[in-house]
């Protein structure tokens, strides 16, 4: 049994419906859209579906370092994972990194309550500023979790290097393009998802599924013509 597999979108999305990470029914999202399906980032709570997410962010990143720097490792590499849920997420990237593509990432985190004693701030571990740093997310509807962590670096003096998120819903952000498509537009940098609500449309719609499922499958296509892009 492999413990460590590279990362994979069916296994992913298989664990993801085996665990109750990603649910249907009928969900009122941020931005007030009611979804059919939802994906709570929050339970991938086992050591096996954090190391399979960890290692498919850890997959992108070195993919993406490799297309901007060739074979050399000596570009440095910071991620950050935004508060609360981001936070295990970019630990276990930064460890994905080491144990299986050799990169000796930085990695640091936001707290929401800023300290008011001892070191204060409300940034923890590496030091972001200067520096262009690599966002983690877990999932992106309309860009307004993405865009405060953004801020949240810039206010720091960092820029983005790029971001990385589990799930794209692909949905309209504030205007008629998506919002990756948004973000990528504005920041000028590789905005890139782990799976999107194709692969989990496509997933339903395999024969071979398990979770093959024709009503769920025609309510995701009508979400899917109602909000995406
Ligand atoms: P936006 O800020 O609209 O991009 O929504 C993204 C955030 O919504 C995520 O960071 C989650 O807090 C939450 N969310 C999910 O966790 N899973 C979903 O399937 C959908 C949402 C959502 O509310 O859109």
């Amino acid at each position: 049994h492999a413990q460590n597999p590279s990362f994979s979108s069916h296994a992913f999305i298989q664990l993801a419906l085996d665990n109750q990470v990603l649910k249907f029914g009928e969900f009122v999202l941020k931005s007030g859209r009611i979804s059919p399906y939802f994906f709570n980032a929050g339970l991938l709570a086992t050591g096996e579906m954090l190391s399979l997410l960890a290692r498919g962010y850890a997959d992108a990143l070195a993919e993406q370092i490799r297309a901007t720097n060739g074979d050399s490792n000596e570009q440095e590499l910071v991620v950050f994972g935004a508060a609360y849920k981001g936070i295990p997420f970019v630990a276990a990237t930064a460890q994905a990194l080491w144990l299986h593509h050799g990169i000796n990432a930085k990695w640091g985190y936001n707290r929401k309550e800023a300290k008011t004693h001892g070191e204060g701030g409300n940034l923890v571990g590496a030091d972001v500023s200067g520096k262009a740093v690599w966002v983690l997310d877990d999932v992106i509807t309309a860009g307004t979790a993405m865009r405060e962590v953004v801020e949240i670096l810039e206010q720091a003096g960092a820029s983005i290097a790029g971001i990385i998120v589990a799930l794209d819903r692909k949905e309209k952000g504030q205007a008629e393009h998506s919002a990756i498509q948004e973000l990528a537009a504005t920041l000028q940098v590789p905005v890139r998802a782990l799976v999107d609500i194709d692969d989990l449309i496509s997933y339903l719609a395999d024969k071979n599924s398990q979770y093959k499922d024709a009503t769920q499958l025609a309510k995701m296509q009508h979400y899917r013509e109602q909000y995406g892009v």
